[in-house]
């Protein structure tokens, strides 16, 4: 009896606080435009110990690290100076789309520890000379973005959902396809493009665990049980995975590791700001619907805040970021500076336009007061006002369209990024 009084309240505390979780989030949470605060956004083209930022050597040589710096120090934390050995694998590889692609499965593991692996999916078309390629994460295993019987089913921890239905925090064939609809490898191959993905659960799983799972363990120093307080999170786990993911494809012959774009959407398209921001080697960043923390610049507190997204997420960003909840004036940088990050190299932003919680307009604005460091490299200035829906704008190094809709990542998504790549190619 009194087990069954004890499961009976633990339900019912169960069901209090998911519920708290899901409207926890929205008092409070500002979706009119009108009600965007005034404020003022921290300099980028000045250098901390004043002076004007003037050329592009100048950025390059000195201010980028310093934004580079304070971004990492407040927001996403710093990759440990501890060298973790990574290794790879090409487990099997087989033709796919009637013979016009080949995929490969690339084993990477992590810190020479066997059980410490990702599992990258690699699908080039066949062709005489290397292809660029577009790299993302996943959300719930490779065998998720197609039907493809061969792609192994993830065995890292999933977060359990009715649909497709996983249990106790494992994936199953049941998921085999479930997300191809965000994963278009015949129109990427027909465009001459490999796509190359990864679960991002591999790398570290997405859920809070005091920083005991995925790879934050093998970085510790002897004593340490946590990443310190400008150490990296989830996030900056999950994006130095994507440069591990580069280094591989920048050793494949069947890929042009010159030209490798980092993609994600959602919480994975701030992963894949963060991992261009990082590595000068990705040729282009792609932000799909990345909101908070992620393209939206915070200041504006428009859908989800600093706050909310720290209580909710608390292992995705460094231990000093919350010290902004509720303050993100006094942040020392906001997510414009993010976008100047990748310059000169190129970034495309997209928004939808029902995705109000990742503040569209806001995802637009970062890039568009990224305009100083841009045109220090030619590029011509973004307007204030942000483009009509289903209307991309492309200034030359950066891209942006708001697509009609919800918070995903469809065909239009891709079709926009494959053109856009083209444009850079053809320069
Ligand atoms: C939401 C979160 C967003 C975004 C999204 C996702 O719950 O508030 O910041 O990352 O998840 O990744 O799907």
């Amino acid at each position: 009896m009194s087990i069954r009084i004890h499961t009976f309240v633990g339900l019912i505390l169960l069901v209090c606080m998911m519920s708290d979780q899901v409207t926890a989030q929205r008092p409070g949470i500002n979706q009119d435009e009108t009600k965007v605060p005034d404020f003022t956004l921290p300099e980028v083209l000045e250098f901390s110990d004043g002076g004007l930022v003037e050329t592009a050597e100048a950025w390059q040589s000195k201010r980028r690290m310093e934004v580079f710096n304070a971004m990492a120090d407040n927001v996403y934390g710093h990759v440990p100076k501890r060298k973790v050995s990574v290794d790879f694998k090409v487990v099997s590889s087989w033709e796919v789309l009637d013979g016009a692609a080949v995929r490969k499965l690339v084993k990477i593991v992590f810190g020479n520890d066997p059980t410490n692996f990702a599992n990258l999916l690699v699908t080039v078309p066949k062709t005489e000379s290397p292809v660029p390629c577009f790299l993302g994460y996943n959300f719930q295993g490779n065998h998720t973005t197609t039907n493809d019987p061969r792609v192994p089913i993830t065995d890292s921890w999933v977060r359990d959902r009715e649909s497709p239905p996983t249990k106790g925090n494992r994936a199953n064939e049941a998921g085999r396809g479930a997300s191809a609809s965000r994963w278009p490898y015949k129109e990427l191959v027909k465009a001459g493009y490999g796509l190359a993905t990864i679960y991002y659960g591999d790398v570290d799983p997405d859920i809070h665990d005091e920083f005991k799972n995925g790879i934050h363990p093998l970085f510790y120093e002897a004593g340490q049980t946590k990443p310190r307080e400008t150490e990296w999170g989830s996030i900056g786990a999950w994006a130095w995975g994507l440069s591990r993911c580069l280094d591989y494809l920048e050793s494949d012959a069947s890929v042009d590791g010159k030209h490798v774009a980092v993609v994600g959407h959602s919480r994975l398209g701030k992963t894949s700001l963060w991992a261009g921001a990082s590595d000068e080697r990705f040729w282009i960043t792609i932000s799909n619907n990345s909101g908070c923390g992620g393209a939206a610049l915070s200041r504006r507190k428009f859908g989800e805040t600093v706050a909310v997204i720290n209580r909710v997420f608390p292992h995705w960003f460094c231990d000093r970021f919350p010290e902004f909840n509720g303050r993100e004036n006094e942040l020392p940088v906001d997510q414009h500076m993010l976008m100047a990050l990748i310059a000169p190299r190129a970034v495309y932003v997209a928004s939808a336009t029902k995705d109000l919680w990742a503040d569209p307009r806001g995802e637009y604005l970062s890039l568009q007061n990224a305009n100083g460091v841009f045109a220090l490299y030619g590029d011509p200035t973004l307007d204030v006002d942000p483009p009509a829906a289903d209307s991309p704008v492309i200034t030359g190094l950066r891209g942006y369209h708001s697509r009609t809709g919800k918070h995903d990542i469809t065909l239009f998504d891709w079709q926009q990024y494959v053109k856009f790549a083209k444009r850079q190619l053809d320069k």
